[in-house]
C-alpha cells in the first residue's frame, strides 16, 4: 500500500494499522485528529502527528507543520485550531463563526492572507502546548537530508516567533512562565487541575444553550466534559475574543489565568529542540539554551511542591497552587536539566499507587486514589497516549530505562488489544472517545521504530 515496511523485527500488523490510520486521516495538506470528532487541524496534534509521519511519509510530516504555521498570527501565536473551509459549521463546535465573532474579517489580529496570497484559513485565537519544534527536530533526525534542512530553514523563524509570543505576551505573572488563558490551551481540557480556577467563573447555561454541542452527539456524554464545563469554556473564550484576543492587561480583566507545568515544560523542551535546529540552520543556539534553563528554574521555584513531590498548576488570580495531582504535573520530566530532587519526586509519583506504571497499564491522567477520579471522563482519569509518550521520553532522558521499557510495553499492549483510540479506560484498557485517532497511531509508530 505504499507504506514503508517496519524497521527490523517488530509487530508488523501494529505498524501497518497505525500507518493506515494516518493515511485515512490525511486531507492532502494536513492530518485531522479524527474524522468523526475533530475535522480540522489542531495545533499540538500536528506536532505529535509529525513525529509519527516522519517514519512513514516525511514529506507529509513537513507539509503538516507547514499547513499549521501558514496560519500563524503576526504576533507569533499559533492557533489551537485551524479550520478547514470545506467543513460545515455543524461539524465541530465551537467553529469559526464563534471564534470570529460572526464578522466578515476572520478574526482581529489574525493574518488576512495565507501562503501565496490565498485567503487565510480561519482559526481560533488561543494556543496549545508548543510541541512543534520537538516534532521538527525528530523528523529531521529520522529523515535527514537537504529537504529537511530546507524545511527547518522555513520553520525556524516561525518557531522562534511562537516561543517569543509565549515568553513575552503570556508571561502574565512576570516570573518567566507562560500563563494559559483557557483550559483548552493546556490540551487537558477538563483536568481537575483547573477546578479551583474555574470555580470562580460563573456558569451561565443560557450562553451554552444559544449554541449546540456536537461532541456529545458523537461520543457518550459521560465520557466528555460536562455542560457546566462547556458553559465556562464559552464564557472564558468570549471574554478573550470580545477584547480582540489582546494580551495587554490580562491580569486585571481575564477570568482564567493559570501557569501550567505541562505547558511550560513543553515550552522548555521546545527551546532545547530549537537550540539543535539553530545549529543546523546556522543560527546561534545560546539564547535558546539560556531560555530553557530559565524555564526549568521558574518551574521548580513556582510550581513544584516538595510535599507531594510533583508540580501543580498556579492560579495567577489568587496566587494559589492547586492541590490536585494531575498528569501535567509529571511532564517536567521531559526537561534534561531538571534537578535531582525533582526527578526523584516525579519518578516516585509515577511508580506510586496514584499513577503506578505497571506492566499492564500506562499512567492515568489523574491520581487514581483521588475520590473524584473518573475512569471514563476525558482528562479526569483515562489514559492518554501523547502524555505517556512524553513521559516515556522523559524517563529515558533521566536514564530510567527499565521503567521506560515497562511503559512502552504497556502502551503497545493497549493499542494492540483495543485499537488506536483517543483515550483508554485506566483499569480495563478499553478504548474510549474517537477510534482511529491520529496521535495514538503516530506515536505507536514512534514507539515501535
Ligand atoms: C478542544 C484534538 C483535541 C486535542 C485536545 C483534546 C480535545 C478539543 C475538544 O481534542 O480538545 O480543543 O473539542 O475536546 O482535549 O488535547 O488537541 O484532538
Amino acid at each position: 500500500t505504499g507504506t514503508p515496511p517496519p524497521p527490523g523485527d517488530i509487530d508488523e500488523a501494529l505498524w501497518r494499522g497505525a500507518a493506515a490510520v494516518l493515511g485515512a486521516n490525511w486531507t492532502g495538506t494536513y492530518t485531522v485528529p479524527s474524522r468523526t470528532l475533530y475535522p480540522h487541524q489542531w495545533s499540538w496534534d500536528a506536532g505529535f502527528i509529525s513525529v509519527g509521519l516522519a517514519h512513514v511519509a516525511p514529506d507529509r510530516a513537513w507539509r503538516d507543520l507547514r499547513s499549521l504555521f501558514e496560519a500563524q498570527w503576526p504576533d507569533g501565536r499559533v492557533p489551537h485550531i485551524v479550520f478547514d473551509p470545506d467543513v460545515t459549521e455543524r461539524d465541530y463546535f465551537p467553529g469559526p463563526t464563534f471564534w470570529g465573532g460572526g464578522g466578515t474579517t476572520p478574526y482581529p489580529g489574525a493574518p488576512p492572507t495565507g501562503a501565496d496570497g490565498v485567503p487565510a484559513r480561519r482559526s481560533t485565537g488561543i494556543v496549545q502546548p508548543p510541541v512543534h519544534a520537538l516534532g521538527a527536530w525528530l523528523i529531521c533526525q529520522r529523515a535527514p537530508g537537504e529537504a529537511a534542512v530546507a524545511e527547518l530553514r522555513w520553520l525556524y523563524p516561525r518557531l522562534v516567533a511562537q516561543q517569543e509570543y509565549l515568553a513575552t505576551a503570556r508571561d502574565v505573572g512576570g516570573a518567566g512562565l507562560s500563563a494559559i488563558v483557557h483550559p483548552w490551551e493546556s490540551g487537558l481540557d477538563n483536568s481537575p487541575a483547573w477546578d479551583e480556577a474555574l470555580a470562580n467563573v460563573p456558569v451561565d447555561l443560557a450562553v451554552l444553550h444559544r449554541y449546540s454541542r456536537r461532541d456529545t452527539l458523537v461520543v457518550a456524554s459521560d465520557h466528555r466534559p460536562t455542560d457546566e464545563d462547556y458553559a465556562r469554556y464559552l464564557a472564558i473564550a468570549l471574554s478573550y475574543r470580545d477584547r480582540g484576543y489582546r494580551d495587554a492587561d490580562l491580569a486585571g480583566r481575564h477570568p482564567f489565568l493559570v501557569e501550567c507545568p505541562g505547558f511550560n515544560a513543553l515550552r522548555g523542551a521546545a527551546e532545547l529542540a530549537l537550540a539543535r535546529i539553530a545549529e543546523v540552520v546556522g543560527a546561534d543556539p545560546a539564547a535558546h539554551l539560556a531560555r530553557a534553563a530559565g524555564i526549568t528554574r521558574a518551574l521548580v521555584d513556582r510550581l513544584f511542591d516538595p510535599e507531594t513531590g510533583m508540580f501543580h498548576v498556579r492560579d495567577l488570580r489568587t496566587g494559589r497552587r492547586s492541590p490536585a495531582r494531575c498528569v501535567n504535573g509529571l511532564l517536567p520530566l521531559v526537561l534534561p536539566d531538571l534537578p535531582e530532587p525533582q526527578v526523584s519526586g516525579l519518578v516516585a509519583a509515577i511508580t506510586s499507587p496514584r499513577f503506578g506504571v505497571s506492566a499492564r497499564m500506562p499512567v492515568p491522567s489523574y491520581d487514581r486514589t483521588a475520590t473524584d477520579f473518573d475512569p471514563y471522563r476525558y482528562w479526569r482519569g483515562p489514559v492518554w497516549f501523547n502524555i505517556n509518550w512524553l513521559l516515556w521520553r522523559g524517563l529515558r532522558t533521566h536514564r530510567q530505562e527499565t521503567l521506560a521499557g515497562t511503559l512502552r510495553t504497556a502502551l503497545l499492549d493497549l493499542v494492540r488489544d483495543s485499537g488506536y483510540y483517543e483515550y483508554f479506560h485506566p483499569d480495563s484498557g478499553a478504548g474510549i472517545g474517537s477510534p482511529a485517532f491520529s496521535w495514538t497511531a503516530a506515536l505507536t509508530l514512534d514507539l515501535l521504530a
